[in-house]
């Protein structure tokens, strides 16, 4: 199939609000929009009923559909926790599963958690760290600092996202703060806990 030719662009990208601009998509992800994601519910339910806090945005430039093109985001993931449970993204499979995807990360801290089958991975991210998600993997990433936790990442534009699998399956592990430190500990919502 013929792609679509499309000019060469530039975009600007602020390393310190995660702003790119242009950007075509904003999507911004309150708690409401991701309910039973965290582990606590009681303490979701309880900060629900106070507020609904901005968990993270996405910017992001459009391009066409297709295979060969490549879009171009950034996250800008909050500080806070639902319990004791940091905020973190609602994690996705690429639903054309054979796609990878890069991150760069550039501020603050964080995780990336990745997973297929029962194979597991937390990458520690920080300004300057590129990660590699490979095809086939699950990926949701974690703010373990106390500042926004931006990363730019780049994957192809006809990959899609399956959030259906994670929203059922939850991640296998998942990450707490204890004594003041995030640990890693096994999700009692995992379908094999
Ligand atoms: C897209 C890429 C990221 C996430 C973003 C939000 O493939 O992995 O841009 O979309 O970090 O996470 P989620 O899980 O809500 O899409
Ligand atoms: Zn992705």
């Amino acid at each position: 199939m013929k792609q679509a030719v499309i000019n060469p662009f530039a975009l600007a990208l602020d390393f310190t609000s995660g702003k790119l601009e242009p950007a075509t998509t904003h999507i911004t992800r309150h708690l409401s929009h991701m309910r039973n994601m965290y582990i606590d519910s009681a303490a979701e339910q309880a900060v629900l009923t106070r507020e609904d806090p901005l968990i993270y945005e996405v910017y992001q430039y459009d391009v066409p559909n297709e295979n060969g093109q490549l879009i171009s985001c950034t996250t800008i993931l909050y500080p806070g926790r639902i319990g004791d449970e940091y905020y973190m993204t609602k994690g996705h499979y690429h639903e054309k599963a054979d796609t990878g995807e890069i991150y760069l990360g550039l501020r603050g801290n964080g995780k990336l958690l990745m997973q297929v089958g029962d194979q597991f991975s937390a990458l520690d991210m920080g300004p300057g760290t590129v990660a590699y998600v490979p095809p086939y993997w699950a990926h949701r990433t974690v703010n373990t600092g106390d500042e926004p936790f931006i990363f730019f990442a780049v994957y192809p534009a006809d990959a899609g996202h399956n959030y259906g699998t994670i929203e059922q399956e939850g991640f296998q592990q998942i990450i707490l703060e204890k004594q003041g430190n995030p640990v890693i500990v096994p999700s009692p919502r995992w379908k094999n806990a």
